[in-house]
């Protein structure tokens, strides 16, 4: 018989202030985690339980798409990551150290290096490909700023895996069977998710998606449309270009002003009384080792990822206050794309198209120049998708308007390509014995993290409500007092009934007042409560379920059956 009393859940009132949002506060109350260090956290004996029952889900459903289990080490030798590039590649970010030979290694914040360096040592013909071969590990990332609980560590759970095909086609097919096994995973879970398009970033490869858990403390944004499937991250999310009929024709010649000390968006509108979207914003970025100017409309925002990747680029960041004056001769904040002397590119967004009778920087102090038209006034090197999307913006891809919402990515899934397989020589000899890389994917999921998410939207102003797939236990049994012989013995009798009957029961065999236990109950938030009252004498207890607070009058002897049907019910 499992007793509350001997089990390790040590439930707070109060949490410390830097615990901000829900999910963390509730892991430290609920006596689910305790912090070791900033970012660093003990898994609590109920965060364990609810940790395995989600990483089952992942096996089960990992294993139904072919994929094979193996168990990588933490502790990877730098040649490996020097080899791939990323030694130098990655900052403080990679936890570093040296063995006792002070040979240098790193605590793994992933496993591209070590399963591709494994793969290319075992497997070498194409009969044996493709393969698909997963850990679920802990991983080191010495975040800058780790917060939010489980959301983000330094040390954390992460299912990891790898994909290995002879094509492109294979790739495709292994990448499917990933999604599809991550679209179940998430939904046995309970978690309200969406998969969308993602940037591949800097491990490259095309076609990536995050899988990300709705909530409102995401540090991500979602760009989706009321219509269809469409969903994408910002940095992703695709400008459809609509040109606006009128074009006024008589608009007059462009015309210096006096600004003085106009620099913002907002002080140049109330300056000259004109809206936004008469403006063109000029940024000067620093994209890799060359200067761009790049203009976008005063009332929307660059997406500095989409300039990236148009130039296929590795660092782009806002000039310096001395590059942009060595290249306009006026300080920030004065600078437009007439009088550029320089043979620089001026990428512009589409939407600069439609500002007929504009206002831009002069490239001088205190002056900027009005009544400028784009094509007239000025050239560009090319009209791009380079703004943030917006909501009301169109969908991209069909009917409806793109809404935001915010998320916490839980599940990522990228197309690596060749990009290790070349970097650690995985090749194999194809049909004709011909030598080819190893076409890779890769794939991930925030085990530590999901945990959190689930938290995150499985919760109310009495604690934590688990949904059944990963509730730490199925069922809390209270005797409203345990001093009384019946109540205790109904109690144990029920608990002895639904465990035989293959369910998890806490029984609270604490001689708490019954006001303290029902709240540690909601705290803890296991999905049914049985109470155990006087009401016993009549052959009666109470069952709540602890998502909605309904609650009911059982028989006793009709409980397990009662329960179990409950159970199927209660997260529908
Ligand atoms: C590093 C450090 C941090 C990192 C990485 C490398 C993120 C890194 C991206 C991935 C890609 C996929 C396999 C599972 C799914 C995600 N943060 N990424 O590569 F050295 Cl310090 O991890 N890896």
């Amino acid at each position: 018989m499992l007793k509350q009393s001997q089990i390790l859940i040590p439930t707070l009132r109060e949490v410390p202030s830097d615990a901000e949002i829900a999910s963390h506060k509730l892991l430290l109350r609920a006596g689910l985690a305790r912090q070791l260090a900033s970012g660093v956290y003990t898994y609590m004996p109920l965060a364990l339980r609810v940790l395995q029952k989600i990483q089952t889900i992942i096996r089960e459903e990992m294993n139904r798409a072919g994929a094979q289990e193996l168990m990588m080490p933490a502790l990877q030798p730098a040649e490996i990551w020097q080899q791939s590039g990323r030694w130098e590649a990655y900052g403080p970010e990679l936890m570093r150290m040296n063995d006792r030979h002070n040979r240098p290694f790193a605590l793994g914040p992933t496993h591209e290096e070590v399963i591709t360096s494994l793969i290319r040592d075992e497997v070498n013909s194409y009969k044996k490909l493709p393969l698909n071969l997963y850990q679920i590990q802990t991983k080191f990332r010495d975040e800058v700023r780790p917060r939010f609980g489980l959301i983000r560590c330094r040390e954390f759970i992460m299912k990891d895996a790898y994909s290995f095909d002879t094509t492109q086609e294979g790739l495709d097919k292994s990448f499917q069977a990933m999604f599809d096994a991550y679209t179940r995973i998430f939904t046995r879970v309970g978690l309200n998710f969406r998969a969308v398009e993602a940037d591949a970033g800097s491990i490259g490869g095309t076609g990536t998606y995050e899988f990300m858990a709705l909530c409102e403390i995401g540090e991500d944004t979602i760009a989706y449309s009321t219509e269809g499937d469409y969903a994408a991250n910002l940095e992703k999310a695709e400008v459809v270009y609509k040109p606006s009929g009128s074009k006024p024709e008589n608009v007059p010649a462009a015309e210096k002003i006096h600004t003085p000390a106009v620099r913002t968006i907002e002080q140049l509108t109330a300056h000259l009384g004109i809206a936004a979207n008469q403006i063109i914003k000029s940024l000067v970025y620093r994209v890799d080792d060359k200067l761009v100017l790049v203009l976008v409309r005063g009332d929307h925002e660059l997406n500095d990822v989409k300039l990236k990747n148009y130039y296929d680029a590795v660092n782009v960041d806002l000039a310096s206050e001395e590059e942009i004056r060595s290249l306009t001769g006026a300080p920030a904040g004065f600078v437009g794309p007439i009088g550029i002397n320089k043979e620089i590119d001026i990428l512009a967004d589409n939407y600069v198209q439609d500002v007929y009778d504009g206002v831009v920087g002069a490239n001088e102090v205190d002056y900027h120049i009005q009544h400028v038209q784009p094509g007239r006034d000025f050239q560009v090197t090319a009209y791009l998708d380079l703004r943030n999307i917006m909501e009301g913006d169109d969908n991209p891809r069909g009917t409806g308007k793109i809404v935001f919402a915010r998320g916490v990515e839980v599940g990522h899934v990228f197309k690596l390509g060749t990009k290790y397989s070349k970097a650690l020589g995985a090749n194999f000899l194809d049909e004709n014995g011909r030598s080819q890389m190893m076409i890779m994917g890769c794939y991930g999921i925030g085990v530590s993290r999901t945990l959190a998410a689930v938290i995150e939207q499985n919760n109310d102003e009495n604690g934590i409500i688990w949904p059944v797939s990963v509730a730490p236990y199925h069922v809390h049994v209270i005797p409203v007092n345990v001093k009384v012989d019946e109540q205790r013995n109904i109690s144990e009798k029920i608990t002895d009934a639904l465990t035989q009957a293959g369910l998890e029961v806490l029984y609270d065999d604490r001689p708490e007042r019954a006001g303290v236990k029902f709240k540690d109950a909601d705290l803890i938030g296991l999905p049914l409560r049985i109470t155990v009252s006087d009401k016993a004498q009549e052959g009666l207890v109470e069952v709540r379920v602890r998502r909605t607070g309904e609650t009911h009058e059982v028989a006793i002897e009709k409980v397990t059956q009662f329960v179990q049907d409950l159970l199927t019910r209660v997260d529908a």
